[in-house]
């Protein structure tokens, strides 16, 4: 009985690169806790990642690296349905029957989209356009009650309800309205540049720690982060790279902002920034070692996926019958 109560969640990451810091605080972290209470699957978004050009050879090496990273986490797939997102063909399937049933305007305002279109000049797609379609699927397919993710991806399920709710309204209730699960720590800033979000896509490697990178690059990253010309160690408007490095430091140590104002008063940035980097590079070293282990042990990698992907399918499967048939489709 407890059991049917449990609430759905589904989120996915794309295999653009080795997790970042952002990734691990902002959202991947959450994953792992939440398949407690949850029933959770977990994806590799890579044919969203297709939305920018990728190198074959490169690319098929990295989804099978990052779908290690999410074991690596601590994402269970004993216990969440955790599968690479083009081995379901619904996504790909229920997402063209929802970029048919968004407008052009609702795309056209999404700021990812305008903030990668400026990024890639060279390749503006119609898949980066149409995007927020297949995320909807992903999501909708699982008829998902939360998503957890990081804040820049909001608008994103704002766009699913909207699509949803659209569809329910002229096709009949079919698809559940998720709700976005956004952490405390939303977004985590570039440490090279406390205005620009950490990403994995980011060409200064300054800027961005990711969770594989050895605990001396942490710690010296850490020591080059911008931060200002004042001296206390507080969390304040203006003083954002401080903010950022605080963020990062409570998250990991769970202690609030007044008590490392307390413990660092008097201490000097220099200090707490060698802090930050030994506590981030500690909490690491773990996830590091486990990711090691699963690259030596593909078979188990490839048994998880392959099993991953037939829970996902199973469950995929259903709601996407139910919208070919809602649409008038002609049954196969
Ligand atoms: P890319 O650079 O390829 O756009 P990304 O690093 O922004 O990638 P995504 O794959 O788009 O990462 O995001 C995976 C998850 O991590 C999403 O839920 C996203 O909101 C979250 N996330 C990404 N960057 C950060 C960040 N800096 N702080 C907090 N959460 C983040
Ligand atoms: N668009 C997301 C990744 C993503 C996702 C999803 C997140 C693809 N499908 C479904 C939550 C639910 C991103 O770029 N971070």
């Amino acid at each position: 009985m407890e059991e049917q109560k449990k609430k759905v969640i589904l989120s996915g990451i794309q295999p653009t690169g080795v997790f970042t810091l952002g990734n691990y605080l902002g959202a991947v972290r959450n994953w792992a806790q939440m398949q407690e209470d949850f029933h959770s699957a977990y994806m590799i978004a890579d044919l969203h990642a297709l939305t920018v050009r990728q190198e074959p050879a490169d690319f098929r090496k990295r989804i099978l690296s990052c779908y290690a990273l999410l074991l690596a986490c601590g994402v269970d797939p004993d216990k969440s349905v955790v599968f690479i997102q083009s081995h379901v063909p619904a996504h790909a399937q229920l997402g063209w029957v929802l970029a048919c049933n968004t407008q052009f305007g609702e795309l056209s305002r999404m700021t990812q989209f305008k903030d990668k279109a400026a990024q890639h000049a060279d390749n503006i797609n119609a898949g980066l356009f149409t995007y927020p379609a297949l995320m909807a699927a992903d999501i909708l397919l699982y008829q998902a009650d939360l998503v957890p993710v990081g804040v820049d991806q909001k608008q994103h399920l704002e766009l699913t309800r909207d699509v949803a709710s659209r569809f329910n309204g002229i096709y009949g209730n079919t698809f559940t309205l998720p709700e976005p699960y956004i952490a405390k720590e939303a977004k985590i800033m570039s440490l090279a540049d406390p205005l620009k979000k950490m990403s994995k896509s980011d060409p200064n490697p300054n800027g961005c720690i990711t969770i594989l990178d050895e605990p001396g690059t942490i710690v010296r990253k850490f020591k080059r982060a911008v931060t200002d010309s004042e001296t206390e160690v507080c969390y304040r408007e203006g003083k954002d790279g401080i903010n950022n490095l605080m963020t990062i430091y409570a998250a990991v140590t769970g202690l609030s902002m007044d008590q490392i104002t307390a413990d660092f008063a008097g201490r000097g940035y220099g200090d707490f920034k060698a802090a930050v980097g030994e506590v981030v590079a500690e909490h690491l070293r773990p996830v590091r070692e486990r990711y090691a282990d699963l690259m030596n042990n593909k078979d188990y990698l490839t048994e998880c996926y392959r099993k991953g992907a037939e829970q996902a399918a199973r469950i995929a499967h259903r709601t996407l019958e139910k919208v070919y048939k809602k649409v008038g489709l002609l049954p196969a």
